[in-house]
């Protein structure tokens, strides 16, 4: 097996090249570079003489051993801790009962959800927040004229889906587009107005202004101030991503740690969070075992060592799309779905030839296990697995709803093979596509869409030939949290695979067509990014027949991307922060006292 070299590969210089002398016009505005393209090599498997060129990602072996994984234990299971539970939720219920005070309402659910409680809570938080939006307009001296409190009950509001108008930040805005001057020293305030911002829709100006202030008014606060303290330590976290964006079981583990300092803490808010934290790790355990087991049964780990082996990641994101313990059946088969996707992408970007590529995605758009005589051996298992993967999806499905959903999962996969073959035929033809064209098609080979599609299917209950309509009708809420997750999977993979060889991504698109520098054109990602997340805002509350599960899970899509592409390729590279997680979220329990 040879290396692609390096000089080879053209997107690897392209920014050094001129536009007119290097690229032809392709259609949609896209380019194609002129010139051969190395590592076209013809799939002549049989053949003695031939010489296949493969590229390679060198990606590292699993860091997690099935047999320790195995081995994972927790002491949180069992009656007593159940009962211990049970009871401490029904002193919550008393207390979220007997708070009187709007304010103090609201904080008590700010809490409950910042430790990853509020599950517990649906219809007592839901019924709060409806009686104070009937009283949105008729009594709100409780807030007089307050930052903290009109942005805290903003937010949440808005969280919940009920419409509040931008306009009650006007009183603290004034016509310079900075905070007026009296609230200076309220840095609570600020704070809650910042993360308030993020809730925001397209074109709502007062809120884009109150981000931009707030933002720069903490960075400097944080630059003047010298004492590390709990407050600056917020702050920074505030500052590296809104809560809005945060996966939302590692921000409950942070959140405890912070709640247990904090002055006017409640002790039984504290003991709750700890317990539940640690029991539903337990589940987690149980879940990734299942997991771990099924992956080690395929033997594509072996199989197809050229591919990323990342099971315990994979289990990483399914927690970050659905942290609840009760939707262990939908964790449990996300992660295998995320495994059998990689191991695909991985086929597509990195190990096969362009004619095998071609055989593949026939296979896969027919459906017919007879394609399969036709591909080299290494993809014949990868097929089987995820047709075997895709049949068990619809017999669970079949039994349990009668209903035949085998067309809905093809179409998923038959649409995201495809993509993955454009982005293989652009990237050996040289061809550099427009952002807009790379986009449309880099929202499906993210496999965000073909996850949502399966993740309806292993939550929706009961399920209807009527709601099927829905995943084919409604759409642009699985676009939106496509496309964040790819602009942020492209942040943070795309160095790498452009030097091993890969199709240009959005930051390559966007530098083409507009010479901008590298940096810039990351921050101009990060805007689109920002500009999706108010499209997915406004979605989120149109009368949607989707079930707020689902809603919450095509959220919590892009909130994992952006933990896990933060600083790097955090699923590729599996041994830093990421590491980290998994052992915070599925490894070491809180300790009790
Ligand atoms: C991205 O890998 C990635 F995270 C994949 C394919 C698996 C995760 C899928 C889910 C969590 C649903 P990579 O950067 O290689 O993907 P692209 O599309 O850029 O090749
Ligand atoms: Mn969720
Ligand atoms: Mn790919
Ligand atoms: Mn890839
Ligand atoms: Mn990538």
């Amino acid at each position: 097996m040879a290396l692609l070299t390096l000089s080879s590969n053209p997107f690897f210089t392209f920014t050094r090249l001129q536009p007119a002398s290097r690229f032809c016009r392709g259609k949609s505005q896209g380019v194609c570079i002129s010139g051969p393209v190395q590592c076209t090599g013809g799939a002549k498997t049989s053949s003695q003489t031939a010489v296949i060129v493969r590229r390679t990602a060198s990606y590292q072996p699993s860091i997690w051993d099935h047999d320790y994984i195995r081995s994972l234990t927790s002491d949180y299971v069992g009656e007593t801790y159940t009962r211990q539970l049970e009871k401490l939720k029904g002193d919550v219920k008393i207390m979220l009962g007997q708070v009187g005070e709007p304010l103090h309402q609201l904080e008590l659910i700010d809490t409950l959800q910042r430790l990853g409680i509020h599950y517990h809570f649906g219809e007592e938080i839901k019924r709060i927040l409806h009686s104070i939006y009937n009283n949105y307009n008729r009594n709100d001296t409780w807030k007089n004229g307050d930052l903290y409190a009109t942005a805290l009950e903003f937010r949440l509001l808005r969280q919940h889906g009920y419409h509040v108008p931008q306009d009650v930040f006007h009183i603290f805005i004034n016509k310079m587009g900075t905070v007026n001057p009296w609230l200076n020293e309220d840095i609570k305030g600020i704070l809650c107005l910042y993360e308030a911002s993020y809730l925001s829709v397209k074109g709502e100006n007062i809120l884009e202004e109150a981000r931009d202030f707030t933002r720069n008014f903490l960075e400097e606060y944080l630059e003047r101030t010298v004492d590390q303290n709990d407050l600056t330590a917020i702050i920074n976290h505030a500052m590296e991503l809104p809560l809005h964006w945060r996966m939302l079981r590692l921000e409950a583990r942070w959140f405890i740690d912070v709640y247990e300092r904090s002055q006017g803490m409640n002790p039984i808010l504290l003991e709750l969070a700890k317990l539940d934290y640690n029991m539903v790790q337990a589940t987690y355990q149980e879940d990734l075992k299942h997991a771990s087991m099924w992956w080690r049964s395929t033997r594509l780990p072996e199989k197809s060592s050229f591919s990323r082996d990342r099971l315990v990641e994979n289990f990483l994101w399914a927690v970050g799309f659905i942290f609840e313990p009760q939707f262990g059946y939908c964790r449990r088969m996300l992660t295998k779905l995320i495994s059998l996707i990689t191991t695909i992408d991985d086929v597509y970007d990195v190990y096969g030839t362009l004619d095998e590529l071609e055989l593949f995605t026939d296979a896969v758009d027919r459906w017919d296990t007879n394609a399969m005589e036709q591909l080299p051996q290494y993809m014949k298992i990868c097929f089987l697995a995820l047709y075997n993967f895709t049949n068990e999806t619809a017999y669970d499905v079949l039994k349990e709803h009668d209903l035949n959903i085998i067309s809905y999962l093809r179409k998923a996969w038959a649409d995201l093979s495809k993509s993955y073959l454009v982005e293989a035929k652009w990237y050996h033809e040289g061809y550099m596509p427009s952002l807009q064209e790379y986009i449309n098609n880099a929202m499906i080979s993210i496999s965000g869409p073909l996850t949502l599609v399966h993740a309806y299917f292993f939550i929706t209950n009961p399920m209807t030939e009527e709601a099927l309509g829905c995943l084919e009708r409604f759409r642009d809420i699985i676009r939106w949290s496509s496309t964040i997750f790819r602009l942020s999977d492209d942040l943070g993979t795309s160095s790498d695979e452009l030097k091993r060889g890969d199709v240009p991504k959005s930051i390559q698109c966007y530098m083409y067509e507009t010479s901008a520098s590298e940096d810039d054109a990351r921050k101009y990602i990060g805007f689109l990014i920002d500009e999706t997340w108010k499209k997915m805002n406004e979605e989120r509350n149109l009368n949607s027949p989707f079930s707020q599960t689902f809603i919450g899970m095509a959220m919590d899509i892009p909130r994992m991307a952006q933990c896990i592409y933060l600083y790097r390729d955090g699923y590729g590279v599996q041994d830093r922060e990421t590491k980290d997680h998994v052992k915070t979220l599925f490894i070491e329990p809180i300790s009790l006292i």
